[in-house]
C-alpha cells in the first residue's frame, strides 16, 4: 500500500490523479498545511522542503522507497503501474519529459505566485497582480498553441497533461476564463471527465 501525503492544492491533486490512474492500492495521507503539518520532523524525513506531495511505497524497486517532487511521483506511479502515462519508446518519453519538465519547474511555479499575488494576498499589489496575471495568460496561449495540433500535450494522455491540469483548473477555468483558449477548453474538458480526476477530487 502507498502512502501518498498530499493536502488539497495544485500540486497534491496532481499527486493523486497519478494515484488514481495507477490504479495502484494508496491511502491518502492528509498534510495539512493550514495547521503546518508540513514541518513535522517525520514528515521533513520524507520531504526535506517542507512539501508536498510525497510518496512512501514499502513495495519500491530495491525495497521500501520515499519520493518528494511531483515530477518524480508521477513518474514513478506511471512507471510501476505500467499505465501507458509515462511511454516506454524513447522518443515519446522525450516528448513527456519536455512537458512534465515545463509543467512542474514553470507553469505551476508561476501559477502558484498568481496565487499568491492574485488570488489569495489580502493586500492588493498591481504591478505584482498585472505581472502574474500577463504570465499566467501567456502560459495558457502557450498550451493553447501546443493543443491546436495535439489531442494531449506530448500526444496520448500522459503524466504531462497531469502536472497541468490543476493549474488550469483552479486559476485558468476559476480565475482568468479560457474564452480566448478554446484549445486548452477542449483539452481541460476533456480530463476533467476522467473517472480517475473526479475521484482524485474527491474529498479526504
Ligand atoms: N516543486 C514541488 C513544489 C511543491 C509545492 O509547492 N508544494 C506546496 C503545496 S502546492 C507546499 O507543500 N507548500 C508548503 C510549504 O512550502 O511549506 C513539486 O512539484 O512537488
Amino acid at each position: 500500500m502507498i502512502d501518498l501525503y498530499i493536502w488539497k492544492t495544485d500540486n497534491g491533486y496532481k499527486a493523486r490523479q497519478a494515484a488514481e490512474e495507477s490504479g495502484l492500492p494508496y491511502r491518502v495521507m492528509p498534510v495539512n498545511l493550514g495547521l503546518k503539518e508540513q514541518f513535522g520532523p517525520e514528515f521533513l524525513k520524507i520531504s526535506p522542503g517542507h512539501k508536498i506531495p510525497a510518496l512512501v511505497d514499502p513495495d519500491g524497486p530495491g525495497g521500501p522507497i520515499s519520493l518528494c517532487e511531483s515530477g518524480a511521483i508521477l513518474k514513478y506511479l506511471a512507471e510501476k503501474a505500467g499505465n501507458g502515462l509515462y511511454p516506454t519508446d524513447a522518443r515519446r518519453r522525450l516528448v513527456v519529459d519536455q512537458w512534465l519538465f515545463f509543467g512542474s519547474a514553470t507553469y505551476t511555479t508561476l501559477a502558484q505566485q498568481f496565487g499568491h499575488w492574485v488570488v489569495r494576498l489580502p493586500e492588493s499589489v498591481p504591478p505584482a497582480k498585472a505581472h502574474y496575471t500577463a504570465v499566467l495568460r501567456d502560459m495558457l496561449a502557450t498550451l493553447d498553441r501546443r493543443l491546436a495540433d495535439h489531442e494531449y500535450v506530448a500526444g496520448d494522455y500522459s503524466i504531462a497533461d497531469i502536472s497541468m491540469y490543476p493549474d488550469t483548473h483552479l486559476h485558468g477555468v476559476n480565475d482568468v476564463g479560457l474564452a480566448e483558449f478554446p484549445n486548452v477548453a477542449r483539452w481541460h474538458d476533456a480530463i476533467a471527465a476522467r473517472p480517475a480526476v473526479v475521484r482524485a477530487w474527491g474529498e479526504f
